[in-house]
């Protein structure tokens, strides 16, 4: 090729970029977690991301933002109310307090075990949720659920009773719900956003938190002073995912049904990394000197009955049909 031929193609190339550019405007998705890049929910929602551009030719982008970054959930939560952010991935916790219709899956004990609470989630009931939160007033379109496994508690000592409590501070997502579950489990319920999390364990400010074993290890709450994780299993809460409805109002019908069907795929995609993710920090939390504590799971159970009646009341017919899952 002569200088000028190579100067004539590198010309036209730079033309079909800016061509590419113009015609097709394109849409930037940004996107929350509070956990760190490579955790489940943060790698499914970044393939749904890429998958969602191909599909489009590139119209939408999807830019994550792990570890936190944007906020904690409950400011995430607002962010996505008034479209500054157009995904979030936010456990069903601290949604609560902004759609109390969600609250039936946040209460103590509601599911037997975590293969019921998938069941719950995948059938009619799940979807039934889905909506009540997209038909709500709070400007959000849930897209899907998943998997958070369950949430027991980390302490300085092992709790087997409610009486090993007694006295203690413990950390807990920003929900009152979650407060009474812990005053009736016999500990202190303080809420606080999970990115302060450490430096209360730390300094003391609490004396233990509860979550499930992925958190535990990636949060590096491990190092903060608990030594004890008693496996109370008092919460099986899904996470779930939004979209701004201020973001999706402006989508096609057509980007609309792509999103909602990567969106399927994300839940289950997380699933299969979900319990892989459970496996391995369980064994690096023991490796790391975590003590696991069996706990028999009735007082706790008989303990937080006064709250499932509580928030309970008025979802007597819903409860009814969640324990009849198989
Ligand atoms: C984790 C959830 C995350 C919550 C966190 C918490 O994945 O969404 O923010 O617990 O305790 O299990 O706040």
């Amino acid at each position: 090729m002569t200088h000028r031929r190579t100067l004539l193609a590198t010309a036209a190339a730079a033309l079909a970029l800016t061509t590419g550019l113009t015609a097709h405007a394109q849409t930037v998705l940004k996107a929350s977690d509070v956990h760190p890049a490579g955790y489940p929910n943060v790698v499914a929602i970044e393939n749904l991301g890429k998958k969602l551009e191909a599909a489009t030719n590139g119209r939408y982008k999807l830019q994550m933002f792990p570890g936190g970054v944007l906020g904690g959930e409950k400011e995430v939560i607002e962010q996505t109310q008034v479209g500054a952010i157009q995904i979030a991935r936010i456990s069903l916790g601290p949604l609560g307090p902004v759609v109390p219709d969600v609250n039936v899956f946040n209460m103590p004990f509601v599911f037997r075990n975590e293969a019921h609470m998938r069941a719950v989630i995948d059938g009619p009931i799940g979807k039934e949720l889905l909506d009540k939160i997209t038909n709500s007033p709070a400007r959000l379109v849930a897209l899907g659920w998943m998997d958070s496994g369950s949430r027991s508690l980390y302490t300085k000592n092992a709790v087997k009773t409610p009486a090993d409590l007694k006295g203690q501070k413990i950390r807990v997502m920003g929900n009152p719900l979650f407060v009474d579950t812990m005053n009736a489990m016999g500990g202190n319920g303080i809420t606080m956003n999970h990115n302060d999390t450490f430096s209360a364990l730390q300094t003391g400010v609490v004396d233990g938190a509860e979550n499930n074993p992925p958190t535990f290890f990636t949060a590096n709450h491990y190092t903060a002073g608990p030594k004890f994780y008693s496996q109370t299993t008092h919460l099986i809460i899904p996470e779930i995912f939004v979209m701004s409805k201020i973001t999706w109002n402006k989508m096609s019908k057509e980007d609309q049904d792509l999103l909602m069907k990567f969106s399927r795929e994300a839940q289950m995609e997380q699933r299969a990394l979900w319990d892989k993710s459970v496996a391995d920090y369980t064994a690096k939390l023991k490796a790391s000197g975590i003590t696991f504590v069996e706990v028999d799971k009735k007082p706790f159970y008989d303990a937080t009955a006064p709250v499932r009646a509580k928030y309970g009341a008025q979802y007597a017919e819903l409860i009814k049909r969640i324990e009849a899952v198989q």
